[in-house]
């Protein structure tokens, strides 16, 4: 019996110790990251029994990931080992935007790319009370796109709520209307949806968060989350719409910090909390994970919340 469950790929996520250009970079440091996984993992640090879906690659890679995860308390059990290689990738840091991170991939026909409709298990996804879907997975390839709308259908059949995190890695897709044409299904067919302004102007046309809320509740969902990265988070029910502004903090590394929000958000939903404390939640752990290199080192636990948010309403917190 699982509380969430998703697929995806996770990968061997190589972070310069400095920033500024790739070429000028001496030194990485060796993480081990991925949307879904990032996800997975901030549900797990929430208390909450997550499954990952993927192929990982015989190699040293696909085995530290797969610790990782199993360090986690992740769910590894239908985790596939596979021929071709794990995939990887490097960010670059600070360049040529200061604050900012970018991302280069060597992924193409990695073990994860080859997740089929046949590694998606139906018991088990409909064991779950959530799966959660991202705009990545479908990208990697025609079998992974397949395994995702079988994981979909799937969870609809068995009434097994559907989150969808549309992230869209332009990197990864042919044109913006092949991922738009590939998404749009999918905001119809979840019941959480999370998105951001670039995404929503791909997929319907509108960069304003009153507006895509409106025109995305329209389209199915029940709940529908804008995020605005350092800005906060917008979402609404249909019943009340709540704006959160962010937590100012150091900035590192802004990569993964939208997944920690989608998990401590969607931790505080199936906790039945309001929606303003599930966006109180999400922006939390979004600012934690910003504060650090790598995407899953700073997700945080309740009682991490819990101290953060004594802090910024200036409460004495112990430190020792
Ligand atoms: O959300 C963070 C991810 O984008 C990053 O970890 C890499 O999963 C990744 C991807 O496919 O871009």
């Amino acid at each position: 019996m699982l509380d969430v469950v998703t697929l995806g790929e996770m990968m061997i996520q190589f972070n310069p110790v400095t920033v500024g250009p790739l070429r000028h970079v001496t030194y990485f440091e060796k993480h081990a990251a991925g949307s879904e996984a990032n996800f997975a993992i901030g549900m797990a640090r929430l208390g909450f029994k997550a499954g990952f879906i993927t192929r990982v690659g015989n190699d040293e890679f696909g085995k530290y990931i797969l610790s990782v995860l199993r360090g986690e308390g992740v769910d590894t059990s239908r985790i596939k080992i596979d021929d071709a290689p794990t995939g990887i990738y490097f960010i670059q840091r600070g360049y040529p935007i200061p604050g900012k991170s970018m991302v280069f991939y060597y992924r193409r026909g990695s073990a994860a790319s080859r997740l089929s409709p046949e590694d998606i298990d139906e018991g088990y996804i409909k064991s779950a009370r959530l799966l959660h879907l991202t705009g990545i997975t479908p990208a990697l390839s025609e079998s992974c796109m397949e395994a995702t709308f079988k994981a979909l259908r799937v969870a609809q059949e068995g009434g097994v709520k559907v989150s969808f995190d549309t992230n869209i890695r332009l990197k990864l897709w042919p044109s913006k209307e092949k991922a738009r044409e590939t998404l749009l299904p999918i905001v119809e067919g979840a019941n959480i949806l999370l998105t951001e302004p670039e995404d929503a102007e791909i997929l319907i046309g509108e960069k304003d968060p009153q507006k895509i809320i409106d025109k995305m509740l329209s389209m199915g969902p029940e709940t529908v989350v804008v995020k605005l990265g350092e800005e906060g988070a917008i979402a609404s029910n249909g019943r009340e719409t709540i704006t959160k502004p962010g937590f100012k903090v150091p900035v590192v590394d802004v990569i993964g910090a939208g997944d920690a929000f989608a998990a401590a958000f969607i931790a505080g939903i199936l906790k039945n909390r309001s929606l303003e404390e599930a966006l109180t939640y999400g922006n939390v752990a979004g600012a934690l994970v910003v504060t650090v290199r790598g995407d899953i080192e700073n997700l945080p636990s309740w009682d991490d919340i819990e101290r953060f948010l004594a802090f910024q309403r200036r409460e004495h917190v112990t430190f020792r």
